[in-house]
């Protein structure tokens, strides 16, 4: 079965996405995500430059062999901009040999370990009393793992709480350049507890809580809010700090027993093999679309589960509903799955150029069993949203110094 073409679509559905879809001589063809959000063009350039014309004519059943000989094969191993396009030819290859078998890509790691999948979703607020009238709302619509982020006074823009008013966290094609957005570590630090005794004080322990600080912290501050966290029993703390010093977790671990997640930004498995070796994380929240691909996520959840280590991958509005549905069969399948992260099914003009059945319980996300991934990609829809160039956000410190966003 012969891959006979490659088509990159660029489209800005409610957000931008870049969409990958491989056609084959035996007329089954499959689609992947290869989004990376403010730098898309740049993956679709590597794919259309340097990608796809070493694809054409090679069998599009040896997945593992193309995947080698694209990370292995381009000398240049790892980087954001190439393991997303990695990754969206590794889904669409996995899509298509779905289709060909006539499974759901979940039978084809080893089938089903459980019913179906839990989600966290995300609520917010402008103020600890929109937040926890958000919780309500969330505990009442049966979610049984929630995140929570609010905004921090005196730091407006606070990251997660822009929600669903102004496109989640930045504005796609109205602003020529990334906005600003404040930042106080000491204003953070003395505010989060108080959001987590007020929302234990009010709703108990039932609902299962986590956060995300997105990589604001140092080490030792990261410490510090995991300790205070520990009264409030949180599922886990999300990029306390950036991964690039693993061996800040230690200082971390040394601390606090408050349980820590990372590995959004990983690209390879091994991104996260200090990390998981050294029993540092509890959770690796690494996507199919930045990590290269299912074929490496399947490797990554098994070399995890050695270490107590659960999958909780990343669920962002930035990564499509082809991502988004590649995560179910990996979480349904995994024996180590831990949560995922969950913003819902989208606008209806998203839905128009992804279309893709799931359904929400208690909770729980169950699918249908179709073959291949499970998402049709509406190609006319599509060319309706035109790309528009958007950044994300950067942080500065009161006094002007850049921060991590
Ligand atoms: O900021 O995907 O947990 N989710 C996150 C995301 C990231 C975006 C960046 O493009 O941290 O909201
Ligand atoms: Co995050």
């Amino acid at each position: 079965m012969k891959i006979t073409e490659i088509k990159v679509f660029v489209c800005c559905s409610g957000r931008n996405f870049v969409t990958v879809k491989i056609l084959t001589d035996k007329g089954v063809y499959g689609i992947g995500d290869a989004t990376l959000n403010g730098r898309e063009l740049a993956v679709v350039s590597y794919l259309e430059e340097h990608v796809i014309p070493c694809l054409i004519g090679k069998d599009a059943h040896q997945i593992e062999d193309i995947w080698q000989y694209l990370y292995k094969g381009a000398y240049w191993q790892n980087g954001a901009v190439s393991m997303a396009a990695i990754g969206a030819i590794d889904t669409a290859l996995w899509d298509i040999k779905g289709k060909v078998a006539g499974l759901p890509v979940y039978q084809l790691l080893g089938g089903k370990s459980r019913r179906a999948v839990t989600v966290y979703a995300h609520v917010n607020g402008e103020s600890i009393e929109e937040v926890l009238s958000n919780l309500e709302k969330a505990i009442a619509d049966g979610y049984k793992v929630v995140r929570l982020q609010c905004t921090i006074p005196g730091t407006e823009g606070t990251y997660g709480t822009l929600g669903d008013k102004k496109n989640y966290y930045e504005l796609q094609g109205n602003r020529p350049l990334p906005p600003e957005h404040p930042w106080s570590t000491t204003k953070y630090l003395n505010f989060i507890p108080e959001l987590f005794k007020r929302a234990r004080d009010t709703f108990g322990y039932g609902i299962e809580l986590c956060h995300d600080v997105h990589s604001r912290l140092t080490p030792i501050e990261a410490a510090q809010l995991g300790k205070t966290l520990e009264p409030f029993k949180l599922k886990f703390l999300e990029d306390a700090v950036t991964y690039e010093n693993p061996e800040g977790y230690k200082i971390i671990r040394n601390h606090t027993t408050t349980p820590m997640a990372l590995g959004e930004k990983f690209n390879t498995i091994w991104d996260a093999k200090h990390l998981i070796e050294n029993q540092y994380i509890d959770f690796v929240r690494t996507a199919v679309t930045h990590g290269g691909g299912i074929t490496p996520l399947k490797k990554l959840a098994d070399f995890a589960s050695l270490y107590h280590v659960r999958m909780a991958p990343h669920g962002a509005p930035d990564l499509s509903p082809i991502c988004f549905m590649a995560h179910m069969h990996l979480d349904l399948w995994a024996p180590n799955f831990g949560v995922q992260e969950f913003i819902g099914f989208g606008t209806p003009e998203l839905n128009e150029v992804f279309n893709f059945q799931a359904q929400l319980k208690d909770g729980e996300i169950y699918i249908e069993d179709k073959p291949g991934i499970g998402v049709e990609f509406n190609e006319e829809a599509a060319i309706k949203y035109p790309y528009k160039r958007s950044y994300l956000p950067v942080s500065r410190l009161e006094d002007g110094t850049l921060w991590n966003w």
